[in-house]
């Protein structure tokens, strides 16, 4: 049994991206390990966030992962803030990573690209998802391909503080899914589908109704062409469909590629909205549900509680290690 730690954003409406690159797995490890899901507020607030509009997101992840599945009976399930020891130890790392470091993210250069100003937040993130990480002594870390250079710096960190102050981190593995690992944007498949991207078109919200579902999919940018193939680098939008239909259906791609042979983009579309709304309708439901009633807030408060507990346990033990004199 593996301890697992993973958090989503609540910087906007969740999209079908977090649900195959992260949820999916979330709701597979879940049974076979000690999990602790998360709602990463304080990441959220790297870039302006309403305050109206941060307090309902926060609400909205917590309530869609447990519509997606994940069992507060099973897993942990909190919210960033409501721990302290994350921002806690999120300094302490922060004055042991490198500037040189941070200066490498390109996730860091893709958010800061074009702004006038960049909050100091967004640079020091990996820091504090390195102490989100490394408070639970996480072994496996499920998580898109975009969070892989994020993930090499927490293994980096772990190591470093092992080295200076004695052996107390488990150094992390990712879990990046097979398929899936990057879904891409429906009007542009060289960049990721995001949720945070200002062209609602661009994404599949888990939230979208069904209408909305068809009109975004019937709307994705495909090529001239006419075959329904995978190949990735000459058909990416293409093959980026062809890959979320593969998630959202459960199959494999060489599978969706038979199913469409001889069949144009016209049909495949069609097919592939279905598939989408077949998904989605039965978590929009139950999260219709959850938000009706009173349990989420209690689930959020017990899972904050058991969550602290293993978190300070480990702070404590490493500030004594850096030579804080404790209370
Ligand atoms: N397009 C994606 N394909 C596969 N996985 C994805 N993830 C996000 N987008 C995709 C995975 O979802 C988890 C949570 O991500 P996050 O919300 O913490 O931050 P993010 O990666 O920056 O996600 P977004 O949607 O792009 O948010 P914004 O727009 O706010 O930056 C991670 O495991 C991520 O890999």
């Amino acid at each position: 049994m593996a301890r697992v730690l993973s958090g989503i954003q609540p910087s906007g409406q969740l999209t079908l991206g977090n649900y195959i690159g992260a949820m999916l797995n979330f709701v597979k490890l879940q049974h076979e390990n000690d999990c602790y899901f998360m709602v990463v507020d304080l990441h959220a607030i790297t870039v302006p966030q309403e305050p109206e509009a941060l307090l309902e997101q926060t609400e909205s992840v917590a309530a869609l992962y447990l519509a997606c599945g994940i069992d507060p009976k099973l897993a942990t399930v909190f919210i960033q803030s409501h721990v302290r020891a994350h921002a806690e130890l999120g300094w302490l790392l922060t004055t042991m990573t490198y500037m040189g470091e941070l200066e490498r993210m390109t996730q860091f250069k893709d958010k800061a690209m074009g702004k006038d100003s960049v909050g100091a937040g967004l640079f020091v993130y990996p820091s504090l998802m390195a102490a989100d990480i490394l408070l639970y002594q996480a072994g496996l870390v499920p998580v898109g391909d975009d969070q892989r250079q994020h993930l090499e710096l927490t293994r980096d960190l772990a190591i470093r503080m092992n080295n200076r102050f004695g052996e107390l981190f488990t150094v992390p593995d990712g879990y990046i899914p097979p398929v899936g690992k990057r879904v891409m944007s429906l009007d542009d498949a060289s960049k990721k589908m995001s949720k945070s991207n200002p062209n609602p078109g661009s994404y599949i919200a888990l939230l979208d109704s069904p209408d909305v579902l068809r009109k975004k999919l019937s709307r994705a940018v495909t090529d001239s062409g006419r075959e329904v193939q995978y190949h990735p680098e000459e058909k990416p939008e293409v093959s980026n469909l062809i890959s979320i239909y593969a998630a959202c259906a459960g199959v494999s791609i060489e599978d969706v590629v038979r199913r469409f042979e001889g069949q144009g983009y016209g049909n495949f579309k069609k097919e592939l909205a279905d598939v989408v709304v077949t998904l989605l309708e039965p978590i929009q439901k139950k999260y219709r549900d959850i938000r009706e009633s009173n349990d989420l807030r209690v689930i959020l408060r017990d899972g904050a509680a058991r969550a602290s507990e293993v978190a300070d346990k480990t702070l404590n033990q490493l500030k004594e290690r850096m030579g804080f004199l404790m209370p």
